[in-house]
């Protein structure tokens, strides 16, 4: 005890100073995700006061001048004055890089963050914070500019309830002028509050007044249900919590009429999009059990080939939401789960969990089999339609047959594929590129919508397979991004409606068969220009209409096929001079659910996104 104490006590000195020097070390960057970052160490903290038990309602506040506002009703930080420092707790733990928690000499959490640590990470980093809590009957109240208090703690009024608010100002230099996001926060809300059942959050914007609440009694199964809500749930979500070797777990999961796989994993509120152990537990769980279920009720036979992990998990939703005490975080971006006690621990609670519920469940147990025995079919046909053509390959170049004008280069870190709407632009396209790294791949009209179709479909498609060819790195889960031919795959369709259709058909089945392609990046928008215009005697490209504003003489191009290869080359190809936006998913969970409502079935919930979102519609980044 002695001992934590005094290396603390070292450490007062230079936190600020430290945490200036390098902020990325502890929120990762000072970009808007930096500045987010902060938000949620603080409104972390409450969580885990509710996770304690002690709280069940936060309230957070986007001020005006890009200050935040989080409150709960937990107990309140601790502001009595503490005989090593003579300060009070509340400061200790604004100013110092203490081991959180700690300094009532228990660990009351279990967190995946910064222990606590975040508050005077936060406060460093803020121009000034202003600490209100409410205990023991009273309101206290303490400021700090640049990291320092102003003064010491004071009481303010009375109140029976108990309480801490903390406001903070976000440091502008440091954050160079970025500002807080509500739809970012409200993601991370919602998904917080679908992980901690029957906590309410409340998000409020005073900028523009926007306000909403996340309030899930139910918590992870309606997440699952939100999940599926446009993709046609089957059968009932199964639901399950246990507990083994200290390591907790809750899951939901249910089927729907979809074929894509969205097993999504959290620990400690942490969301592991690198998978790990528990992810590799809760799958062979699933594979085991329905095959043994399978055998028994006799869905397949004995001697038949075993059903494959993937046939189990398509058009499979489940959240996992784990609380362990050690968690081990790996990978690139800190969110693989290394602990490898922790595979057993979920493998062993989802067989047997899972098994009973299907044993119980006959109804649904019914209908997800004959989901998942549609899948082995599925797979087992596609398989031979890629073994046909394979041997097909050899004889007449398959599918590439006069479509793709490849480039000469075979530079990866140079060479550009651009897939370009219809045979006209196709034409031009062809012309106009510099044919040493440039390939064009011209479409002819609409693709398949994947969303909507299955893998042997798909498969069958003649734009699908010279994409695949063309790209040559495989899909799905053969899909091998060191075999890719092209570093930029460019979509490059017309500036209208149908063009934004296409895009969005594209950028689905990316998403949906090549994810490794979008996640490193590899994938462009080409951005042609809508209007030619003459100011003062020079001719000038325009790319939204905002900037036509005061504009005479003005040509609109209809479509790529308008403009000569002079005019395309100059405006949409040239790497000197054209405009590419490059796609990223910031957010796959919400990724998803935007293509399953762009593209799936349920037409009404389509036209309400579209309405609600048509202003911001031009350049989503998804
Ligand atoms: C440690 C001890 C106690 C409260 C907290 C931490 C606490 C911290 C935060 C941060 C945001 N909201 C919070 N609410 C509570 C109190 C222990 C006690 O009263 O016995």
């Amino acid at each position: 005890m002695d001992e934590d104490y005094n290396s603390e006590a070292i450490q007062v000195l230079g936190t600020r100073e430290a945490i200036r020097k390098r902020p990325g070390m502890y929120i990762g960057s000072t970009d808007s995700r930096g500045l987010h970052h902060i938000a949620y160490e603080i409104i972390d903290n409450s969580v885990d006061e509710a996770l304690a038990g002690f709280c069940d309602h936060i309230k957070v506040t986007i001020n005006r001048d890009n200050s935040m506002t989080v409150e709960d009703n937990g107990r309140g930080i601790p502001v009595d004055i503490h005989p090593k420092y003579g300060k009070p707790a509340l400061e200790i733990v604004l100013t110092t890089l203490h081991a959180g928690g700690k300094f009532e000499g228990k660990v009351y959490k279990v967190s995946g963050g910064l222990h606590g640590v975040g508050m005077s990470v936060v406060n460093s980093l803020s121009s000034w914070l202003e600490a209100e809590i409410r205990r023991d009957g009273k309101i206290y109240s303490q400021r700090f500019e640049n990291g320092k208090p102003t003064g010491g703690i004071k009481v303010i009024g009375e109140a029976e309830e108990t309480g801490t608010k903390i406001t903070f100002l976000p440091d502008v230099e440091i954050f160079d002028g970025e500002t807080f996001e509500y739809e970012i926060l409200a993601e991370r809300l919602r998904e917080v509050s679908f992980l901690n059942k029957g906590l309410r959050i409340e998000l409020e914007d005073l900028r523009t007044g926007k306000r909403e609440e996340f309030h899930y009694p139910d918590g992870i199964i309606e997440f699952v249900d939100y999940i599926n809500r446009n993709k046609g749930g089957i059968g009932k979500i199964f639901y399950s919590e246990g507990e083994k070797n200290e390591i907790y777990l809750e899951f939901a999961m249910q089927y729907n009429n979809g074929y894509s796989e969205n097993v999504y994993a959290f620990v400690n509120s942490i969301n592991t999009i690198e998978g790990g152990t528990h992810i590799s537990g809760f799958r062979s769980a699933l594979t085991r059990v329905i095959n043994d279920f399978a055998k028994s009720k006799g869905y397949i036979k004995e001697n038949d080939e075993p059903i494959g992990g993937e046939d189990c998990r398509e058009g499979l939703t489940a959240i996992l939401n784990l609380k362990l005490k050690e968690p081990q975080f790996e990978g690139q971006t800190k969110t693989r789960l290394g602990n490898s006690e922790v595979r057993g621990a979920v493998e062993s609670i989802v067989s047997e969990r899972l098994s009973s519920f299907l044993l119980e469940n006959p109804e649904t147990a019914d209908i997800m089999m004959k989901k998942i025995l549609g899948a082995v079919r599925a797979r087992l046909a596609a398989k031979r339609a890629r073994e046909l053509a394979r041997k097909k390959e050899g004889t007449e170049s398959f599918a590439l047959s006069g479509k793709l004008a490849p480039c000469s280069s075979k530079d990866v870190e140079r060479t550009e594929l651009f897939i370009v709407e219809g045979d006209s632009a196709g034409g031009s396209a062809k012309q106009a590129r510099n044919r040493e790294f440039q390939a064009i791949l011209p479409l002819r009209g609409k693709i398949l919508n994947v969303e909507k179709a299955r893998i042997d479909k798909i498969l069958s498609s003649e734009e699908i397979k010279a994409m695949i060819s063309a790209i040559g790195a495989g899909i799905g889960e053969e899909f091998d991004i060191s075999k890719l031919r092209y570093g930029k795959i460019i979509i490059m369709t017309d500036a209208d409606v149908d063009g934004a259709h296409i895009r969005t058909l594209l950028l689905t089945f990316f998403f949906r068969y090549m994810r490794d392609l979008i996640d490193k990046g590899h994938v462009y928008i080409a951005q042609p220009p809508l209007y030619r215009i003459r100011v003062g005697g020079k001719e000038r490209y325009v790319y939204s209409e905002k900037e036509l504003e005061g504009a005479r003489e003005v040509q609109r191009f209809k479509g790529l096929g308008e403009m000569n290869p002079e005019q395309l080359w100059e405006t949409t190809m040239n790497p000197e001079t054209r405009r590419l936006l490059r796609v990223t998913i910031q957010d796959a969970i919400e990724a998803d659910r935007l293509f399953t409502i762009l593209m799936g079935e349920d037409v009404a919930e389509r036209r309400k996104f579209i309405q609600e979102h048509s202003k911001e519609a031009v350049n989503i980044d998804i």
